[in-house]
């Protein structure tokens, strides 16, 4: 690599990091306790490793300025004191400071909180599907129960506990204002607990490439002031709302005689209990589409369900273009109408 090409690569580096620093999805503005220690932890090891690079620098230049010529003219490697500089320098201290940083990873509970054990009863169960995400609120009787879809609502204050699982590939689940990464794999079960210290909209993303939309695979988590989440929830609760409007009435009979059920659930919609796809019966209240990929208004509603193959190149949802301008003029008006 030319020494020109090197420096654009640092700057270019040097920018992403600093542009990392004005985004909301990033782990060094934290919203909870597990990220914070996360954060404390790698400033930590910054810091550590930045000193011990400083000093290794120095050494090598001592060395560089202080020994010049031929080996002729300075005593061999192994001439007294060698060894232990090589001991001592190569093994003990960095051994210290590695276990240092070991004790530091379990003693903080960094570690321990990223991988929990099976905790009593979770609170959401989230599941991994490419390239959405399938949110399931467990607590509570079965009444209490529901399902949504990519974004999680959770309590401010609040420890969270969220099992993990994957409906096909392994996916990775991370918010980095709440958490480090935790995989969600085929077969087992992953737990993690998230606390968010603040109100907000805490972007995350599916951290394990997973395939083709593998970077669509966004998530949203919106912590809200507890009197706020139990409105959403109980909003959660109600099956759809019935269409407002005769368009919508009609956009509705488009929705259950189009393929739409065959891969959605519509609560209180009877035959619209496909389970393919993310769950619809609140998706006006979701501030995204396609896995928090596009804006949730009409014009991107439109342009979701006649291109998602365009929009979304390889998602399991097939473009359903077969729709005259009104009929999907009337199928947007009831998507947009269950609030
Ligand atoms: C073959 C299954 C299938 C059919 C049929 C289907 N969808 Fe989908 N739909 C999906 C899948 C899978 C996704 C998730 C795509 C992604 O984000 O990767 C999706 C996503 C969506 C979303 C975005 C939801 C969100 O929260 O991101 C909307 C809205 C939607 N579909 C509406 C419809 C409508 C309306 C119809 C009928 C005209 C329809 N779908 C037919 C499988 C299907
Ligand atoms: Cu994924």
């Amino acid at each position: 690599m030319k020494f020109r090409d090197f420096i654009a690569a640092m700057g270019i580096g040097l920018a992403s990091l600093l542009a990392g620093c004005g985004n909301p999805q990033s782990m060094f503005h934290t919203a909870g306790p597990a990220a914070q220690r996360l954060a404390h932890l790698s400033a930590f090891i910054f810091i550590l490793f930045g000193v011990v690079a400083v000093i290794t620098i120095g050494i090598l230049l001592a060395a560089g300025l202080s020994h010049r010529g031929t080996l002729d003219w300075h005593a061999p490697w192994n001439a007294s004191g060698g060894h232990k500089f090589v001991l001592y320098g190569g093994l003990v201290i960095p051994g210290i400071i590695l276990f240092v940083v070991f004790v530091l990873s379990l003693q903080r509970m960094t570690l321990f909180p990223l991988h929990r054990k099976q905790p009593m009863s979770p609170n959401i169960l989230v599941i991994g599907h490419q390239w959405w995400w399938e949110v399931r609120y467990l607590r509570g009787p079965a009444d209490q129960r529901f399902t949504t879809a990519n974004e999680i609502h959770i309590p401010v204050g609040r420890p969270v506990e969220i099992a993990l699982q994957s409906a096909d590939v392994i996916h990775s689940f991370w918010v980095p204002a709440l958490h480090g990464k935790v995989e969600m794999i085929p077969g087992l079960t992953n737990y993690l607990r998230v606390e968010a210290s603040r109100a907000g909209n805490f972007k995350g993303q599916c951290a394990e490439y997973c395939g083709a939309q593998h970077a669509h695979m966004r998530l949203l988590v919106v912590a809200q002031p507890p009197a706020a989440y139990q409105a959403w929830r109980n909003l959660q609760l109600q099956p759809a709302q019935t269409p407002a409007s005769p368009q919508a009435m009609q956009g509705r009979e488009i929705f259950l005689r189009a393929a739409c059920p065959l891969c959605h659930t519509i609560r209180g919609l009877g035959a619209a209990e496909g389970k393919a796809g993310p769950d619809l019966t609140h998706l006006a209240g979701r501030q995204y589409i396609g896995a928090n990929s596009f804006p949730n208004d009409k014009a991107d509603l439109a342009g979701w369900v006649t291109h998602a193959q365009s929009l979304k190149p390889g998602c399991k949802m097939p473009n359903l273009d077969d729709f005259t301008g009104p009929q999907l003029r009337a199928l947007v008006a009831f998507l947009d109408g269950l609030k």
